[in-house]
């Protein structure tokens, strides 16, 4: 199953947080000005018909006595981080939207967690605990239903809809409803009697397609609960790399593997920040007269450790007959998957309790770079 949450009224409820004044009162947050428009609004601005997108002018106009601010995104991506940190202590496979939404996948985890209806409890409460905010879940089998689940009680809701239950529940809802169908399609489908989801299933693919190109196909398969798509966690994340080029050119092994070192560190760095490990380490080197070179080699298990991607990066590099002299070097990783997911080849690594003392140096020379700046500690073979 998978799990839609949805802050209610993200931005207006952290700043009725933050100053207990405006509690309880219609907050309007947004650009003052009679040329701004409407960012959020508190539930109880809403109930006067003040929307996110409106211009400020009508705001104040249905809802003259709205209080209105401006926001402070920093300080709402600071409670996002917390609320995301929340979900990846439930699931490994959190894929956040926006800064107030995201998809958790908890299929497997009913005997860590219980019911789908338990997990959203739980982390309903969590949040609640975690940031004092409320927010909306939904569950649902695909992920489009659990989106739109979540919107259904807001706010404070929990909408589960059951497997038995969802291609009645799909049928039923309105074409406005689904995601990508905006005013135009609506319209377009309007033609031939679509009114909702359920109307969609009398056509067949071709004729969908045939109709709406592309995006034909998305529907016919959104009606027949064949959405595929996965929970994908740091999705903007498909690769990490760090590269420089070097100050001379030069085929002197000991300077490139020096370059290498640093790079496996500012990369196995990103990683752990990221929650992420590799799959695939890269080796790019672009030679004197500019051609490109790059090498790669999976490993084993996955890593987010500097030895395990500078002992690849040095094995690729090994490989490689140098013919001429280098004019930069660079490391990549590719293949990222959460750091919490178990990995089969961990548990047949050779060198495991090796590999995981690296990761602890790793890990303390990462929080002492956070706490006194980077400058302050790396590897003795980099320092001069
Ligand atoms: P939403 O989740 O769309 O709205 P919301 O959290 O305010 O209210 P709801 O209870 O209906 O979920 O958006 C989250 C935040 O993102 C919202 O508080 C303000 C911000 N936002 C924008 O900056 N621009 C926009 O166009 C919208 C819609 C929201
Ligand atoms: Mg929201």
């Amino acid at each position: 199953m998978i799990l839609h949450v949805d802050m209610d009224a993200f931005f207006a409820a952290v700043e009725q947080l933050d100053n207990p004044q405006l509690r309880g009162k219609p907050v309007i947050v947004g650009g003052h000005s009679n040329r701004g428009v409407v960012t959020t609004a508190s539930y109880e601005a809403r109930k006067f018909g003040v929307r996110s997108a409106m211009p400020m002018f009508q705001a104040r106009k249905l809802c003259p006595h709205g209080i209105i601010v401006p926001g402070r995104r920093r300080r709402y991506q600071q409670v996002s981080h917390r609320v995301m940190t929340v979900l990846n202590s439930v699931s490994p496979l959190v894929q956040p939207t926006s800064i107030d939404e995201a998809y958790v996948d908890i299929g497997g985890l009913e005997r860590l967690w219980g019911s789908p209806e338990q997990i959203g409890r739980k982390i309903k409460k969590t949040v609640f605990e975690t940031v004092h905010l409320t927010c909306s879940v939904g569950i649902a089998p695909v992920k489009f239903l659990a989106k739109i689940a979540s919107d259904l009680e807001k706010p404070d809701g929990l909408t589960i809809i059951c497997p038995h239950q969802a291609l009645d529940f799909a049928a039923g809802l309105a074409i406005t409803r689904i995601p990508g169908v905006g005013r135009r399609t609506a319209a377009q489908l309007d033609q031939f009697g679509i009114k909702t989801l359920g109307d969609v299933r009398a056509f067949s693919v071709r004729a969908l397609t045939a109709k709406l190109g592309k995006f034909g196909r998305r529907l016919h398969q959104l009606a027949h609960l064949q959405d595929a798509s996965q929970v994908t966690p740091h999705r903007e994340a498909k690769s990490i790399s760090s590269e420089n080029t070097l100050a001379r050119d030069t085929r002197d092994a000991v300077v490139i593997k020096r370059q290498l070192l640093h790079h496996a560190e500012d990369v196995a760095r990103q990683l752990r920040k990221a929650g992420l490990r590799a799959r695939t380490i890269h080796l790019k080197l672009k030679l004197a007269d500019f051609k490109l070179v790059t090498r790669s080699k999976t490993p084993a298990a996955a890593t987010w450790s500097s030895r395990a991607i500078y002992t690849t990066a040095c094995e690729l590099l090994s490989q490689y007959r140098l013919t001429q002299p280098v004019r930069l070097v660079g490391v990549g990783t590719s293949g990222l998957q959460p750091a919490g997911k178990p990995m089969q080849a961990d548990l047949f690594e050779s060198s495991g309790q090796d590999s995981r003392d690296w990761e602890q140096v790793d890990r303390t020379v990462d929080a002492i770079a956070a706490k006194f700046g980077r400058q302050f500690i790396g590897r003795a073979s980099l320092k001069k």
